[in-house]
């Protein structure tokens, strides 16, 4: 059983590749919940959501999260009635977190609600949040704590970042399986995610990061910093905010403590003595996630590096 811990697109773009070349039936997912939040009264897990839509096949190309071809006229009567409108939630994905929020008040947790949006999706693979409990991703700014979103997305990331807190964290357990996933698991991923929020939240959930020290399978990582920058969103801020450099030896560092092999791309071919001076192997490879091929090969060489045959 092959176990991925998740954060948003980059990590969706990594599984589509990882499911041409492993069943679904072999994989779970773990899924960063510290962007969730609600909007008008509605829980929005935007991970969960993006990971669904992009495997279920319905995700919004262009940005890689939100519904393909989504109206939003909803927003636009709810922006009449003078709400805020800085995070765009189309017509269709609404309907997602109104059947969510729903479930939730009826008393279902966020891993059953999960599963059944899964299931609606026509996926086989399993996908549980870190927790069931809120834990909220907050960055401290001179302007104070930000909800992650209203960091990135409402204030574009301009504020300096002068730590990262994951609110609730302690208070929090693993949602059921995610600690029994991740020991019997012969293979962990950690996707090409934002070491700090998207993965560095899953890791803060009380008994994860033990369990991954001690797991029997290899963990492998690849790397979401690419030439000193991150693909998509604001990794390099975060990093430095934290006091690290923005490089593929620095997200290597993260995860020092459990990790087995750093997959790292091409461009950074140079870095790859000083992360093995961590004690840490690495691979060298494109990845770089163009198109459907280069997820797949990507996929491929990172199980060959977990020593998965495929
Ligand atoms: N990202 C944006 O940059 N702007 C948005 O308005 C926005 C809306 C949104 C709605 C639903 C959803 O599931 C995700 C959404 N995202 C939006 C993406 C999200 O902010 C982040 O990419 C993730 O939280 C990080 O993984």
């Amino acid at each position: 059983m092959i176990a991925v811990l998740a954060g948003g697109v980059g990590a969706a773009r990594f599984l589509q590749g990882v499911v041409q070349v492993v069943p679904q039936k072999e994989l779970t997912v773990i899924a960063n919940t510290g962007d969730d939040r609600d909007f008008y009264g509605l829980r929005v897990c935007p991970d969960i959501d993006i990971v669904i839509y992009t495997l279920g096949g319905v995700v919004d190309e262009k940005y890689g999260w939100g519904i393909r071809n989504d109206t939003h006229n909803t927003m636009q009567q709810l922006t009449h009635y003078g709400n805020e409108d800085w995070f765009l939630l189309g017509d269709k994905d609404l309907a997602t977190h109104i059947h969510r929020t729903n479930l939730l008040r009826q008393g279902k947790t966020l891993s059953e609600v999960t599963d059944n949006l899964r299931a609606r999706f026509g996926l086989e693979l399993r996908i549980l949040p870190m927790s069931d409990q809120p834990i909220e991703t907050h960055i401290k700014t001179p302007a104070g704590l930000l909800h992650f979103e209203e960091y990135m997305v409402k204030r574009q990331s301009v504020d300096e970042v002068q730590d990262v807190v994951f609110v609730g964290a302690k208070e929090a357990k693993p949602a059921p399986d995610v600690l029994d996933t991740l020991k019997a698991a012969d293979v962990i991923l950690i996707a090409p995610s934002n070491p700090i929020v998207s993965i560095g939240s899953i890791l803060a959930v009380p008994g994860i990061h033990d369990v991954l020290h001690e797991a029997s399978g290899m963990v492998v990582a690849v790397s979401p910093i690419v030439g000193g920058a991150p693909i998509k969103g604001p990794a390099d801020k975060l990093m430095r905010g934290l006091g690290l450099d923005v490089s593929a030896v620095d997200v290597a560092r993260c995860y020092r403590d459990f990790l087995d092999v750093m997959v790292i791309d091409e461009q950074d071919a140079h870095l790859a003595g000083e992360i093995e001076d961590l004690g840490i192997p690495t691979v060298v490879t494109n990845t770089i996630m163009r198109d459907s091929a280069t997820k797949a090969e990507l996929a491929r060489t990172v199980l060959q590096a977990a020593g998965r045959q495929v």
